[in-house]
């Protein structure tokens, strides 16, 4: 590993993204999903499902209290674990003293605040401080001395806790309590609930560990690997980082920890067991190899993305290289066989699970919001390691496209699933498709997806740049203004765009003394020519590697670079192997993929086709853009010369008729970027059209 290039995210209080696009994203966080999902937490929207996140908080804390009062001879509880706790009888005025809802309920609030946290960076909110302040008060009250912070088992009785690593999610807990703490802390100064994690990563660290008598399980649903990573980092405590390798070393050790978790559980509740001797049933949970073997993305696509974005931090920290080539190969299975024009992941609902090689289904799709934002993750990391575009170019595909898809344009609803393909009919009608829903949700039982579209819209430009002492790279392009501590000086950089719409970009520069650095600028891959220019009096050189133009030398206050690179139309068609997408195309122009709607296109889209006879001029596609308002905000459209087949006669009895060749009637389509599409009510939509 080349650890000269190593870099990290730049500190996003360091950073003011300006970006009409990402800024509108962001002010969409901020004043709609934040508010609202404070509202979701506490039970108070009528009508959506509620989440019980604060209430089993306040019913912890109020054990915790009793218990107190009670005294060292409080037994707690016990229970059975029903998945998801049934409802209380009034669910938005839920009084009973006991646990609702998911056993990873408390995770609603982890990425809540970890969104405030973000959001604060950009734009400081005192009375939002302050509530979220309070909600940490509520969280903290609810912490056991000894540490262990999860609300599910500190109610239904710690007799249980760990017993369960495979389904239970308690180490997602607390994955998702540290991330939400460090962003906090990182935000805010105040270090209550960086405390609170680091009270419960101890407990933790305590009982699990390669040390004789330690438990020698490791997470069902991962992101604690990652997370103690961010824990390490903040804290400069070793035994965070040494923790993240040891659940990643693991996995995939024989015997395998989650089948004598079962048995043990069986044995104490005097149920049957029977071992489970299929290797492949832990890939659901990516434990069937360990994690330095693994070549293949399989399983649950959000807990894949997750520990690969944990092997990659824990390979770029320890120097482990086999778990970075693991790390590569797992990015080359994503990218090369199972990853969707949209930048969406997780070919099957089954599992919500990624599917075999090429087999990427469009109207069943599964391609969760929270995959996608696992894949940037995964992505962004894999950039830290080694700027190479080839990483960017999916990190913004699966940003600017499947994880912005999952919020409606007004920030009030959100898709979980994310098809490439919808027929209303099929989704209300056929069970195969009820994961796909015809029209956003205002909020799910299992709320993964809406506050993590909130966390990483209001952290993206973490996303953008990440840097080291030498260089600053510039992943994507993003209208902002950031300040670069280089030594005693400071490098102000203001960075204009208009992206995704067009391929400009202007970066000016401002210091009061002249600053030795390099400005590292990805060439995108969907543009075939590029141009970056350096002012003339800037005394700099300019050389190319993966991707990158590195600008090195002496900054003057005053020097600028302009950059272009042109934003053609792209007409895709896919690797035969996907069998779905033969004899279709799907429209791309800089980030964005493009997609067909019934408002604007009609039913039955699939009567519609490309007119190969008018598709191309020259060497270009004949496909216009426009700028149109109609969806709320200035976007791209694109005008694509089709034809649509004749429908068949109403009063035709035959299903099946003699072959004739069909009239079809020339016309033109309309495209709209995928992430706006459903914004005008149910409708069909297709990203993948014939030609
Ligand atoms: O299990 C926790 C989260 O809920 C997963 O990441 C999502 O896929 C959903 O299953
Ligand atoms: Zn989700």
């Amino acid at each position: 590993m080349d650890k000269k290039n190593f870099s990290n995210p730049v500190d996003l209080k360091s950073i003011k993204v300006t970006d009409e696009f990402w800024h509108r994203e962001q002010e969409l966080v901020r004043t709609q999903v934040i508010p609202y999902q404070w509202e979701a937490l506490n039970d108070r929207v009528p009508g959506a499902a509620p989440s019980f996140c604060m209430h089993n908080f306040k019913v912890a804390g109020k054990m915790m209290r009793e218990k107190q009062t009670k005294g060292k001879d409080y037994v707690a509880p016990t229970y059975t674990f029903r998945g998801f706790e049934a409802l209380p009888e009034d669910p938005q005025h839920p009084d009973d003293d006991k646990f609702f809802g998911f056993v990873f309920q408390d995770t609603d609030f982890s990425k809540w605040i970890e969104a405030v946290a973000y959001s604060l960076t950009q734009h400081p909110d005192t009375e939002l401080e302050k509530i979220a302040d309070e909600a940490i008060d509520i969280v903290c009250a609810a912490q056991l001395d000894n540490g262990y912070l999860d609300t599910y088992y500190i109610i239904n009785g710690m007799d249980k806790a760990f017993t369960n690593l495979k389904d239970h999610h308690e180490l997602y807990c607390l994955g998702h309590l540290t991330e939400g703490a460090v962003a906090y802390y990182e935000a805010t100064g105040k270090d209550k609930l960086l405390k609170a994690a680091c009270r419960f990563a101890d407990y933790v660290a305590d009982y699990f560990g390669p040390e004789e008598g330690k438990c020698k399980g490791y997470p069902g649903h991962e992101i604690a690997e990652m997370a103690l990573v961010r824990l390490y980092q903040v804290t400069g405590e070793e035994k965070y980082l040494q923790l993240s390798c040891f659940f990643l070393n693991q996995r995939g050790t024989m015997p395998k920890y989650f089948a004598l978790e079962d048995e043990a559980r069986a044995k104490a509740e005097g149920t049957g067991f029977k071992a489970n001797e299929d290797p492949m049933s832990y890939s659901y949970y990516q434990a069937h190899k360990k994690v330095q073997a693994q070549d293949e993305a399989v399983g649950h696509a959000v807990r894949a993305v997750y520990l690969y974005s944990g092997m990659a931090d824990v390979a770029r920290l320890t120097g482990d290289e086999e778990m970075l080539a693991a790390c590569e190969r797992l990015w080359n299975s994503i990218t090369r066989e199972k990853l969707y024009v949209t930048g969406g992941i997780g070919g099957t609902h089954i599992g919500e699970s990624f599917s075999f090689p090429y087999d990427l289904p469009n109207d069943t799709a599964y391609s969760e919001t929270c995959a996608a934002i696992g894949l940037a993750f995964f992505a962004r990391r894999m950039l830290e390691i080694k700027a190479d575009r080839k990483y960017a170019d999916v990190m913004e595909q699966a940003l600017y496209n499947t994880v912005l898809s999952g919020m409606a344009l007004d920030g009030k609803s959100f898709f979980y699933v994310n098809p490439l393909e919808v027929v209303p009919q099929a989704c209300h009608r056929d069970d195969r498709k009820a994961h796909v829903k015809a029209v956003r949700q205002k909020w799910f039982g299992c709320a993964c997806c809406p506050p993590n579209i909130a966390r990483i819209v209001s952290s993206v430009a973490n996303y953008a740049y990440t840097e080291n002492k030498d260089t600053l790279w510039i992943h994507l392009y993003m209208g902002s203004v950031l300040t670069r501590r280089i030594g005693e000086k400071e490098l102000h950089m203001k960075l204009e765009t208009k992206m995704p719409w067009e391929g400009t970009a202007k970066v000016e520069l401002y210091t009061e003394e002249a600053v030795e650095c390099t400005l590292a600028f990805r060439i995108p891959g969907w543009c075939n020519d590029f141009r970056i220019i350096p002012s003339s009096g800037a005394d700099v050189t300019m050389t190319e590697k993966d991707g990158y133009v590195y600008l090195t030398g002496l900054w003057k206050d005053g020097d600028c670079i302009d950059l272009d690179f042109p934003m053609e139309v792209h007409m895709l068609a896919s690797d035969t192997r996907v069998r779905e997408d033969i004899g279709k195309v799907a429209f791309t122009r800089g980030p964005i993929t493009f997609c067909m709607e019934e408002a604007d296109n009609g039913r039955n889209l699939h009567l519609c086709r490309v007119d190969k006879s008018r598709i191309q001029v020259g060497d270009k596609w004949n496909v216009s853009v426009e700028m149109s308002k109609e969806l709320g905000h200035n976007m791209a459209v694109l005008k694509v010369p089709g034809l649509r087949q004749e429908e068949s006669p109403m009063q035709q009895e035959n299903l099946y008729t003699e072959y004739r060749p069909m009239k079809e009637t020339k016309t033109e389509l309309t495209l709209v970027p995928y992430y706006a599409w459903n914004n005008r009510g149910e409708g069909e939509m297709s990203v993948w059209i014939r030609i």
